[in-house]
């Protein structure tokens, strides 16, 4: 029998394109004097903790690609193109060359559809991947040369209800871990959302001025810091219950899914994530954590 797949690691990874304008890679058309130290730092040390474990496939659920109807994936192997932040385009504008498994994107429709979901397979060659799914992808292998899948974010907690959302999310992580498991392949998860999701919405003359960034308001703070303690408490059921509410006191952006579909692939962990990293951006709340499922799960003897 072929070997099982396994999520080796869950990620919440924050896609501020600012994170990608600081670092200067080639890629990216406009230059920058760096800033938001601590969250690039933080994906240092993420880094430095998941590309050893030699993963075979990042998955990657982004806000910013929004589907109205069902959850959909990429469904060609190569997608090359310029992925541009529609609100900051004069800080990302990146040309990207990317790896697609669809062995694994076909496997996450189908499982998703026997769980009663809507899915749909994009093959149309000149889609323009977003640039949440690009920046988190770059920020956790600048190198891109382990393939992903993309997960579309549909937007039923927008048009139905949080709680409708969540639910839609349950399902399609558990779905996408099934996936993985008849893949045979090593996973990363990536959920690529900030956390408090208030915004300036003017910016310095110099954008990396680190002067001028702050947390928006204090309420967001604390918010972040209550839903960063439950991660680092192994309470996932707790922040799952408590999601609904962040999402309307504090706008924060899991509303559109990662956090939740992520955690449901991981089976709810009540191990502790850690925190490789917390700052702001624009005076948005995001964190870079990891659940070391791999460790953790294997050391707790169970059967995933
Ligand atoms: O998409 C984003 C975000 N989530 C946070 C901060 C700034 C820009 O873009
Ligand atoms: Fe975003």
């Amino acid at each position: 029998m072929a070997n099982q797949g396994r999520i080796i690691a869950g990620v919440l990874a924050p896609h501020p394109p600012h994170l990608v304008y600081a670092e200067n890679p080639p890629q990216n058309e406009p230059r920058s004097e760096g800033g938001w130290d601590n969250l690039r730092w933080g994906y240092e040390r993420l880094r430095n903790s998941i590309l050893p474990k030699k993963p075979d496939v990042f998955i990657v659920h982004s806000p910013h690609w929004m589907t109205y109807v069902g959850h959909h994936v990429l469904g060609l192997p190569h997608f090359k193109g310029l992925s541009v932040d529609p609100i900051f385009p004069h800080l990302f504008r990146f040309q990207y060359d990317v790896k697609v498994d669809v062995d694994l994107s076909l496997l996450i429709a189908e499982e998703g559809k026997k769980a009663g979901l809507l899915t749909k397979v994009m093959k149309n060659p000149d889609f323009r991947i977003d640039y949440g799914a690009i920046t988190s992808m770059y920020l956790s292998n600048p190198a891109f040369d382990v393939p992903m899948v993309s997960i579309s974010s549909n937007n039923s907690p927008y048009y139905f209800s949080n709680e409708v959302g969540q639910e839609e999310m349950k399902k399609l992580g558990e779905a996408t871990r099934r996936a993985v498991e008849r893949s045979g392949k090593r996973a990363v998860l990536l959920a690529s959302n900030s956390l408090s999701h208030r915004h300036f919405t003017t910016e310095p003359e110099i954008p990396e001025d680190m002067s001028f960034e702050h947390i928006y308001h204090h309420g967001q703070y604390l918010w972040d810091m209550e839903v960063i303690k439950m991660m680092r408490e192994g309470r996932s059921q707790e922040l799952i219950d408590i999601l609904p509410e962040f999402m309307d006191m504090a706008s924060a952006e899991v509303k559109a899914g990662a956090l939740t579909w992520m955690l449901s692939a991981l089976g709810m962990p009540s191990y502790p994530a850690e925190v490789h990293g917390y700052g702001t951006v624009i005076g948005t709340g995001n964190a870079v954590v990891e659940w070391d499922h791999e460790t953790n799960h294997n050391l707790k003897g169970a059967a995933r």
